[in-house]
């Protein structure tokens, strides 16, 4: 189910952070691999302020790699960590522990100087619909049955979800509103299935993946469709593949919508490998026209 956001919804989400945000000594950030720039919640830092935080690069397996090389360094050029994870496969658990000890460890050092008993880390996870928040927790949860109690003076019971000794996960993630402010954001998110796609055309939603594909991944598009050359006119193109996979009306016309499904599909099963649907690069020259 998607949620649908009203400010209402956006106000209470951030109220819902913004109070378990004290608990925590870090924030996982946890955002879809494949679109990192749009699967973060527009108002992140505004709403985590200064906590330190650690950016999961989530779905990994199903990112370019290369692209999500980019991504670290990205991150890292603005001073931010960031790690790539497969939930779902559970790749990845180890080194989201390791960084959030490095992040934490002056604090931590300070806290034993002062004579603080040692205590492990509380972490919490925030991320947009969707991102893989509920697969992370279940994923910790399961290999780490023993819940911790709940912590005394806080209004609701929290349950915590013990990572070996060194750290603590909320057991109830930060979900936080995608962001809505442009047309390409949307494309990707609803390609990527952070919102659904009949909140757009899918045609309209069909040709910039197809155009998408094109630019980035040519020869993957031109093999899957059999396509010696890649028509410039989006009809042409729609035509070809309704043919090739027999994507017809009861009158024997190309059914566009079924091309249309029958790609998305494809698209989200990686029919056409490993995607990224953006790079740093053209996020840096978005900001800079801005
Ligand atoms: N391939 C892949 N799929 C994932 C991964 N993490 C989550 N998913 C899938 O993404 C979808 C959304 O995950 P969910 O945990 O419900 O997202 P939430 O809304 O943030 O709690 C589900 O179909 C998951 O199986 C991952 O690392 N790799
Ligand atoms: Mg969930």
């Amino acid at each position: 189910m998607t949620i649908q956001w009203f400010p209402g919804h956006m106000a209470k989400a951030r109220r819902e952070v913004t109070e378990k945000l004290k608990l925590v000594d870090i924030i996982f950030e946890l955002v879809d691999a494949r679109i990192p720039y749009s699967s973060r919640n527009p108002m992140i830092d505004e709403i985590i302020q200064h906590k330190p935080r650690l950016v999961l690069l989530n779905k990994a397996d199903m990112a370019d790699k290369e692209a999500t090389k980019e991504w670290i360094a990205f991150f890292d050029n603005q001073g931010v960590k960031a790690i790539a994870i497969n939930s779902q496969a559970g790749e990845g658990m180890k080194k989201i522990t390791q960084a959030a000890q490095e992040l934490l460890k002056e604090k931590f050092d300070r806290m034993r100087a002062k004579g603080v008993k040692p205590r492990a880390i509380r972490a919490m996870i925030v991320g947009i619909p969707n991102a893989g928040k509920s697969t992370l927790i279940n994923r910790i949860a399961k290999k780490n049955i023993a819940k911790t109690g709940n912590t005394p003076g806080v209004t609701k019971a929290q349950q915590w979800i013990k990572v070996g000794k060194e750290m603590e996960l909320l057991d109830t993630p930060g979900i936080l509103w995608p962001k809505f402010e442009d047309q390409e954001v949307g494309m990707k998110l609803a390609i990527t299935g952070a919102i659904k796609d009949t909140l757009l055309n899918l045609q309209d939603l069909t040709i910039y993946a197809l155009r998408f594909l094109e630019r980035r991944y040519p020869e993957r598009l031109q093999e899957r469709y059999k396509l010696p050359e890649i028509p410039e006119d989006a009809v042409a193109l729609f035509d070809h593949i309704g043919k090739l996979r027999g994507c017809l009306t009861s009158g024997g016309m190309i059914d566009y919508d079924k091309v249309a499904e029958l790609v998305i599909r494809e698209i989200r099963s990686e029919k056409f490998g490993p995607l990224s649907f953006e790079r740093p690069a053209e996020i840096e020259n978005l900001q800079e026209s801005e």
